[in-house]
C-alpha cells in the first residue's frame, strides 16, 4: 500500500486482503541521532535525522521551512473509538513530527476477561482487537514510508487478559506497551496473586518481542490528592516493576519508566519536579524515560496546559528523557479532536527545538536544594520499601492501604488504595503448574518441558504464532452489525465523498468550536454564550471552556457544538489564490537589480499610515528585500511621482488613496495611467494602488497593474512586482 500526499488515506485499500498482512518489523525503534547536525542556517546539538516530508511549525517559512526533529522520541494517544477515523489522525500527528503513537481504551481493557475480535466501535475509546491492531500496522506501515521514519504503535498490556495481550502484541507488530502489575491491583481491583503471575508471563513476551515497556507508577501521581506528595512512593512503585521486569528476564533497555511532573503552576513546580525527575534518574540510571505531561493539574484553558506542558518538556530535557508524551491540551474538558492531538505534538515539537543544545550551556548545581530535595526523596522512598519489607512485603502493604496515599511518606493521610489478598477480580484462578506441564510455544514463563537446550521449545510442533505467523487464526468480523464495513457503508450511503462536513474526531462529524466574549457576570455570560451559540446555528452547544476576565466586566467561553450542514464541493468557486514567491528568491532577483520604486498618498491624499506599512522594513515592507523606495510623503500630484519615476529610473509607483469621496481616488488612478501613458513611460513602469476602500478590481478598473486592499502585506507588493517585472524582461 503506497500513499499519495494529495490523496486521502483509503481505508478500504487498508482492509482489504488484512488477513494475510504481516508486520514488516517488530520491536521498538529509537530515532536516530545526529551528531552537530546543519539544518538550514543552524547547527543543531539534539537533533535525528530529518524527516522526508512534514509540516514544519508554523515559524519555520523564516528559516528555509527547516523542520529539525529532536532526538527525543515524541508520543501522542489517538483513540476516538473508531479505529478507522484515528487511522487518518495518524498520519496527520506523523506528518507533524509524532513517532509513538499510543491506542488507548477508556472503556478499559482491563474490565474484559480475554481477547475480542473484529472492530466494535468503543465508548471514549477503542476496544484493543487483532483486525483494530492489524489494519492499524499497515496503515502505519504505509504513513511511515510517507515520512520517512519508523512509526512506534503502542498499547496497553492490562487486566485478565494481560497474557493473551502480550502475545497478540507480539505477533502483530506492536512496538510499545504499558505493562505493570501494580496497575492492575491498585487501579482496576484485579487479584494481586493473579496480577503479578499474568505480569511475569506478559513480560517474558514482551521483553523478548523487543516491545519496550512503559510502567505504570505516574497512574498515582493522577490519581493521589496531593500529587507531589506521592514522590516517594512513585519510586518504590518504579522499583518494584523494574525489578520484577528485571527478575523476569526483560532486557534493561527495554523497559521504560512512566514518569510524570507531578506539578502544575501556580504551584512552585520546577522547585519540586526537578528534584523529584533528578531522583529517579539517580536511582534508575539504567533505563529508559518515558515523560508524560502532567495531567492531573490540566484545567480547561488550552494556553494554560500548554504552558504547563513547555515547563514538563523543559524538565524533561533538564534530565534526559528518552521519550516526550503528549496528551491533547484540553484533556481537561475532555475534547482530544485531531487538531489538539496535532497541538499537543506540536507543543514538545516547538519546546524541544528551542532548547536544543540546553545542556551545553547549563548544569544542574551540584549542592543546594536540588541535590538535597533529591536525596530527602529518595530517603523516603527507602524508608517505604523498608517499612514495607518489615511489615509483610508488597500485598499485605497493598492490604493496608500504604499505596496512593496523599501523605509526604512517613506521614499517611489514611485515603490510600486498599485491596484484599485474595479478593479483587480473579480471585483464586492461580493454579500451580503440575509437573511436566509444557507448552510447546516460545517466550512462555517458567517451567516448561518443551524447554531444552538451544532448541525452541516449539520445534517438536513445527513452529508457535511468534515464528510461523500462518498459524495464527483471524478472524475478520464477529459481529455483523457493530463492524468497520457497516460503519463505512452507512457513511458512503450519506453523501461523504461529495459533500464537506467540519469535522473534529469522526468522519463529518460536523463539530465545530466558537469562541465568545460576553460582557456580563459569569453567571448571566455563561447562559447568554449558549444561547448566542444556538442563534449561530449550532445544535447541542455545551460549554467547553469557561474563563472569568472580571467578575462584573465578563467572560470568555468556548462552545462547541454541531453545524449541520454540508458543502457540496462540486459548486464551489474554485479560488484562484496566487502563490506568493518566496521571499529569498524576492530578495535576491531585486538586489541582483538594483530595483527602485517611487511611492506617496495620491492627489488631496493625507493618509499614509498604510503605505508605510508597505513601504518600511520595521512593518514587514518591501525595502527588507532589497527595494530602493522613494517616499514623497502626502498629497502628491500625479505629475511629481512621475517626475521621480524618470529621475530614478524606478521600474514601479505605489499609490496609497485612501479618500474616496466624488470617486476622486478613480480619477486619480486614472490620470496616473494616462500621463504615464503620454510620456511614454508606461510600458517599463508597473502602476500599483492600495488602499482601504481599494480592491485589484477597482484598481485594473483605473488602469493600475494591481489594486491591494486591507490588510495586504508587503510581501504580496513585492512578490507582484517581482513576478511582473520578470515578465517584462527586466
Ligand atoms: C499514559 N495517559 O500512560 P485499561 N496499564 C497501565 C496504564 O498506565 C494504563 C493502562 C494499563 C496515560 C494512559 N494509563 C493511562 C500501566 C493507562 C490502561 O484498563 O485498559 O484502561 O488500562 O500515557
Amino acid at each position: 500500500m503506497k500513499l499519495s500526499p494529495d490523496r486521502k488515506l483509503d481505508i478500504g485499500e487498508v482492509l482489504a486482503d488484512l488477513e494475510h498482512y504481516r508486520p514488516r518489523r517488530k520491536g521498538w525503534t529509537w530515532r536516530k541521532r545526529v551528531e552537530d547536525q546543519a539544518i538550514g542556517p543552524f547547527i543543531y546539538r539534539d537533533t535525528a535525522e530529518n524527516l522526508e516530508r512534514s509540516i514544519p511549525l508554523p515559524a519555520a517559512h523564516h528559516f528555509g521551512d527547516i523542520d529539525p526533529q529532536s532526538d527525543c522520541v515524541i508520543t501522542t494517544e489517538i483513540a476516538s473509538g473508531r479505529f478507522e477515523d484515528d487511522l487518518r489522525r495518524m498520519r496527520m500527528v506523523a506528518w507533524q513530527g509524532a513517532d509513538h503513537i499510543m491506542v488507548i481504551r477508556t472503556t478499559g481493557q482491563s474490565h474484559i476477561d480475554g481477547l475480542i475480535e473484529g472492530t466494535p466501535e468503543g465508548v471514549g475509546g477503542i476496544p484493543i482487537t487483532r483486525k483494530q491492531i492489524r489494519a492499524t500496522r499497515k496503515a502505519l506501515d504505509a504513513i511511515e514510508d510517507e515520512v520517512g521514519r519508523p512509526i512506534n504503535f503502542h498499547s496497553y498490556v492490562s487486566g485478565m487478559a494481560g497474557p493473551e495481550m502480550a502475545v497478540l502484541f507480539a505477533e502483530e507488530g506492536v512496538n510499545g506497551a504499558h505493562q505493570d502489575p501494580q496497575y492492575n491491583v491498585l487501579y482496576r481491583n484485579i487479584n494481586m496473586h493473579r496480577s503479578f503471575v499474568d505480569a511475569a508471563e506478559a513480560k517474558r513476551i514482551l521483553g523478548e518481542g523487543g516491545i519496550l515497556q512503559l510502567d505504570g507508577a505516574h497512574n498515582a501521581n493522577a490519581t493521589a490528592k496531593q500529587a507531589w506528595k506521592v514522590r516517594p512512593e512513585l519510586l518504590v512503585q518504579h522499583a518494584i516493576n523494574t525489578a520484577y521486569s528485571l527478575a523476569v528476564g526483560m532486557p534493561s533497555g527495554h523497559i521504560a519508566l512512566s514518569t510524570v511532573p507531578p506539578t502544575a503552576p501556580p504551584a512552585p513546580k520546577l522547585r519540586l519536579d526537578l528534584p523529584y525527575a533528578v531522583a529517579l534518574r539517580d536511582l534508575f540510571g539504567a533505563f529508559r524515560f518515558r515523560a508524560q505531561q502532567n495531567t492531573r493539574y490540566m484545567e480547561s484553558d488550552t494556553l494554560e496546559t500548554s504552558v504547563t506542558h513547555v515547563l514538563d518538556t523543559l524538565i524533561s530535557r533538564l534530565t534526559s528523557a528518552d521519550i516526550q508524551s503528549t496528551i491533547t491540551p484540553d484533556e481537561g474538558r475532555n475534547i482530544p479532536w485531531h487538531y489538539n492531538n496535532v497541538a499537543g505534538v506540536n507543543t514538545a515539537r516547538q519546546t524541544l527545538m528551542g532548547v536544543d543544545g540546553l545542556m551545553d550551556m547549563v548544569e544542574l548545581k551540584e549542592d543546594g536544594p536540588l541535590r538535597e530535595q533529591a536525596r530527602e526523596i529518595k530517603e523516603r522512598a527507602v524508608l517505604f520499601l523498608e517499612e514495607m519489607l518489615e511489615q509483610g512485603g508488597y500485598y499485605a502493604a497493598v492490604a493496608a492501604g500504604q499505596f496512593v496515599d496523599s501523605g509526604n511518606f512517613p506521614e499517611r493521610a489514611g485515603d490510600g488504595i486498599a485491596r484484599d489478598p485474595d479478593g479483587g477480580n480473579g480471585a483464586g484462578t492461580v493454579i500451580p503448574r503440575e509437573t511436566g506441564y509444557g507448552a510447546p510455544v516460545c517466550s512462555h514463563f517458567g517451567d516448561n518441558v518443551y524447554t531444552r537446550g538451544e532448541a525452541k521449545p516449539c520445534t517438536d510442533l513445527g513452529g508457535c504464532t511468534l515464528c510461523d505467523p500462518a498459524k495464527i487464526r483471524y478472524i475478520d468480523e464477529l459481529d455483523q452489525e457493530d463492524n468497520v464495513h457497516r460503519r463505512l457503508e452507512a457513511s458512503r450511503g450519506g453523501d461523504v465523498d461529495t459533500a464537506l462536513r467540519p469535522e473534529v474526531e469522526r468522519q463529518g462529524d460536523g463539530i465545530v468550536c466558537v469562541t465568545l466574549f460576553v460582557p456580563a457576570d459569569p453567571g448571566t455570560a455563561e447562559s447568554a454564550a449558549l444561547e448566542m451559540a444556538y442563534h449561530m446555528g449550532l445544535k447541542e452547544p455545551e460549554v467547553i471552556s469557561r474563563r472569568v476576565m472580571h467578575p462584573a466586566e465578563g467572560s470568555v467561553f468556548e462552545i462547541k457544538g454541531v453545524l449541520d450542514m454540508a458543502i457540496d464541493t462540486s459548486l464551489l468557486p474554485q479560488l484562484e489564490s496566487e502563490r506568493l514567491l518566496p521571499e529569498q528568491e524576492i530578495e535576491d532577483w531585486v538586489r541582483a537589480h538594483g530595483l527602485v520604486v517611487v511611492a506617496a498618498t495620491l492627489g488631496e491624499d493625507e493618509h499614509s499610515m498604510g503605505l508605510h506599512e508597505i513601504l518600511d522594513i520595521k512593518h514587514g515592507g518591501i525595502e527588507k528585500y532589497g527595494f530602493t523606495c522613494h517616499a514623497l510623503g502626502t498629497s502628491v500630484s500625479p505629475e511629481a511621482l512621475l517626475d521621480e519615476a524618470e529621475r530614478t529610473n524606478a521600474c514601479a509607483i505605489l499609490v496609497s488613496t485612501i479618500v474616496t469621496h466624488s470617486d476622486v481616488h478613480r480619477q486619480n488612478m486614472r490620470r496616473l495611467h494616462e500621463l504615464a501613458e503620454a510620456r511614454g513611460l508606461r510600458g517599463r513602469l508597473l502602476l500599483v494602488a492600495g488602499g482601504t476602500q481599494i480592491s485589484d478590481e477597482t484598481a485594473r478598473e483605473c488602469r493600475m497593474d494591481a489594486g491591494f486592499g486591507r490588510g495586504a502585506t508587503g510581501w504580496e507588493v513585492a512578490s507582484f512586482l517581482v513576478r511582473n517585472l520578470r515578465g517584462k524582461g527586466e
